[in-house]
């Protein structure tokens, strides 16, 4: 059975019995002519995945979501009778906390470079994936980032890099696009957080409103850990914006647009994947109005796909007992194309499978994945997303 088709039925049955059908889910999870599921061999065939995120912190809510979206994928793996090095292969996920801090960011990945890893899938901010990607390259270490879109980790040359979602580049300008056409933005502000994500969405964001013939009337910045916007947001309420852009993440959004309500501006205000999360309305309060925060996703599925992405939701819903922020489906997604790449190199050794890596051509919950000749996913998508009501909503995918 083709791995591809193989791992797509057990996703389909795990969904399908978090839907209360599990007589319907039980032959494809445990095919007729396929051995029972193979016991952990006793210290033989385990496969160390690492798993790197913010699990602590201002946006842990962000990493304990990504690391979720691996638990449910290694637990699927494990159960699927997979068998790589000749051997039925199971999966330990071995799952590290980097704070959202660079310097964290290299200390967890030392430590998975220490532990042996066959493969790395984060991390999730841009900031620590970048630096962290230099000690994966040098080890020969595979890694696939779920939600960095800095489009710096790609284009380092780096052989084992890989990104399932689109860049900031695809992202920002989009956004920019959207702002003056969609929008009616005439007159723009930027604010950036000053990270590697940050900064770099809100300069794509900049040449996407100018290239749409809007005018950026102000430019502020703050950190990734600040909660007083009222100086820069009272300079850029002087400019008269109508759309207030914020390069950087929903901790700091949230409260900026409280700020934003107390001090009378009345604008659209935007931002990239960073902020486009299930947790911004909580974060924000009263301070968000209906249709008021457009973002987006940097990935998306439409059409017939849209069944398989809303039964992960349901699924990841019921066992973790939480929505999926934004990038749980893309972990889950990147830890099967890893381990899809094993199971054709019929090896975890990342010299034997890193090939099969690069040929990936994976249907997963997030849609067809296959990587460019720099690592990064062909064809990325956007889901553009307002909030109505406190809910998250899409508008619409866009390529
Ligand atoms: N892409 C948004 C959050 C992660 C990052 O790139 O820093």
């Amino acid at each position: 059975m083709q791995l591809n088709f193989k791992l797509a039925l057990i996703a389909a049955a795990v969904a399908l019995a978090a839907c209360g059908k599990k007589e319907e889910a039980a032959p494809v999870a445990a095919p007729a002519a396929e051995p029972a599921v193979a016991a952990a061999p006793a210290g033989g065939n385990v496969i160390k995945i690492g798993h790197v995120g913010p699990t602590s912190g201002a946006i842990a809510h962000l990493g304990k979501d990504n690391e979720n979206g691996a638990r449910m994928a290694i637990e699927e793996l494990n159960a699927a009778n997979l068998v790589i090095n000749g051997a039925p292969a199971q999966f330990e996920l071995l799952p590290e906390d980097d704070a959202g801090d660079p310097k964290q960011g290299v200390a967890a990945a030392q430590k998975l470079v220490d532990a042996k890893v066959a493969g790395v899938i984060g991390h999730l901010n841009s900031g620590t994936t970048i630096p962290a990607s230099q000690l994966y390259n040098d080890a020969g270490i595979p890694q696939i980032s779920p939600s960095a879109t800095n489009p710096k980790y790609t284009r380092q040359g780096f052989q084992g890099a890989f990104r399932v979602v689109a860049d900031d580049v695809h992202l920002g300008g989009t956004l920019g696009k959207y702002a003056v056409e969609t929008l009616k933005g005439k007159n723009v502000a930027v604010i950036d957080d000053r990270t590697a994500y940050g900064q770099g969405v809100a300069d794509e964001f900049e040449k996407g409103v100018k290239a749409a013939g809007g005018t950026i009337v102000g430019r502020e910045f703050t950190n990734d850990k600040a909660s007083d916007f009222n100086a820069i947001l009272t300079t850029l309420k002087a400019k008269k914006p109508d759309v207030v852009f914020f390069g950087g993440m929903d901790a700091v959004a949230g409260p900026m647009l409280k700020q934003m309500k107390s001090l009378g501006i009345n604008a659209k205000f935007m931002g990239g994947d960073g902020i486009c999360s299930s947790e911004l309305p909580k974060l924000a309060g009263d301070g968000m109005a209906d249709e008021q925060v457009y973002c987006a996703e940097a990935g998306g599925v439409e059409g017939e796909q849209k069944a398989g992405m809303d039964a992960f939701r349901a699924n990841f819903q019921t066992k973790y007992g939480a929505e999926v922020q934004v990038y749980a489906p893309y972990v889950y997604d990147a830890v099967k194309v890893m381990v899809n790449a094993m199971v054709a190199a019929n090896s975890s050794d990342p010299v034997k499978y890193l090939p099969e890596l690069k040929k990936t051509n994976f249907q997963g919950v997030t849609g067809t994945i296959a990587f460019d000749e720099k690592g990064d996913i062909k064809n990325g998508a956007l889901t553009l997303m307002t909030y109505k009501g406190g809910v998250r909503t899409p508008i619409a995918v866009i390529r």
